[in-house]
């Protein structure tokens, strides 16, 4: 059985806090201990060493991925990206840990709505699941299909708090969502978190398709990308329902694990 991205979480003993640096004055007791639970869940280890590192350390690969000065000194800069919104997934490419990326080897994959969200009817969760699907589907020779009952490929589904995987949510605000990556089980799975305010755009909320199309990502087997411009890039940003869509980034890594769709069916 396949790892998936979200297991690097579950390398980590609980107990394995750093001592708190004091170099950097100016944050206040509560930020540093959002920071030290920011680094461990997101910057669980080196994919070099496969070793947890120190608080120094991660803050320098935090540092490195959001394209700021590495200095392993907390800023408020780097406290204000960690309150945002974002993405349960870790930071960290850690495909170095299996011999292969996980991909989907099958030319159709199969999904599932198995449970949903009250601040949107059913029937614009499935419409707008079907749009994150085709947004992917149209750069690469895969087709998903969508099964009413059943096991398929990739479960979706709304949840709040502890939901049965070991990566429970957080209440409102924080992580948003998860999912993982190709493999059987929990692999493809995408969750979303019920404590959201969940909408399509068209009132204030955590936009559905935006955040969808970001988690499938994940189910397709993609890391998170430091391009800001890109969907995979692992914090929300508002204010980009309107024309939607993949970057030339999410593009490239897709069509890397699953090849480019043949130009005749492209439209
Ligand atoms: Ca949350
Ligand atoms: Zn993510
Ligand atoms: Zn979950």
């Amino acid at each position: 059985m396949r790892l998936t991205v979200l297991c690097a979480l579950c390398l980590l003993p609980s107990g394995l806090a750093s001592p708190l640096p004091r170099e950097a004055g100016g944050m206040s007791e509560p930020q540093w201990r959002q920071a030290q639970d920011y680094l461990r869940r997101f910057y669980p280890f080196n994919s070099e060493t496969r070793e947890a590192d120190s608080f120094e350390a991660r803050l320098k690969r935090m540092q490195t991925f959001f394209r700021l000065p590495v200095t392993g000194v907390l800023t408020p800069r780097l406290v204000e990206i960690m309150q945002k919104p974002r993405c349960g997934v870790p930071d960290v490419a850690d495909y170095s840990l299996f011999p292969t990326q996980p991909k989907w080897n099958s030319r159709v994959v199969t999904y599932r709505v198995i449970s949903y969200t009250r601040d949107l009817p059913r029937v614009t969760v499935n419409q707008l699941v079907a749009k994150a699907l085709a947004l992917w589907s149209r750069e690469i020779p895969l087709s998903f299909r969508r099964v009413l009952a059943g096991t398929a490929d990739i479960m979706i589904g709304f949840a709040r708090g502890a939901h049965g995987d070991y990566y429970p949510f957080d209440g409102p605000g924080n992580t948003l969502a998860h999912a993982f990556a190709p493999g059987p089980g929990l692999g493809g799975d995408a969750h979303f978190d019920e404590d959201e305010r969940w909408t399509d755009g068209s009132r204030l909320g955590i936009n559905f398709l935006v955040t969808a199309t970001h988690e499938l990502g994940h189910s397709l087997g993609l890391g998170h990308s430091s391009d800001p411009s890109a969907v995979m890039y692992p914090t929300y940003r508002v204010g980009e329902s309107k024309n939607f869509r993949l970057s030339p980034d999410d593009i490239k890594g897709i069509q890397k694990l699953y090849g480019e769709k043949s130009n005749l069916r492209k439209n």
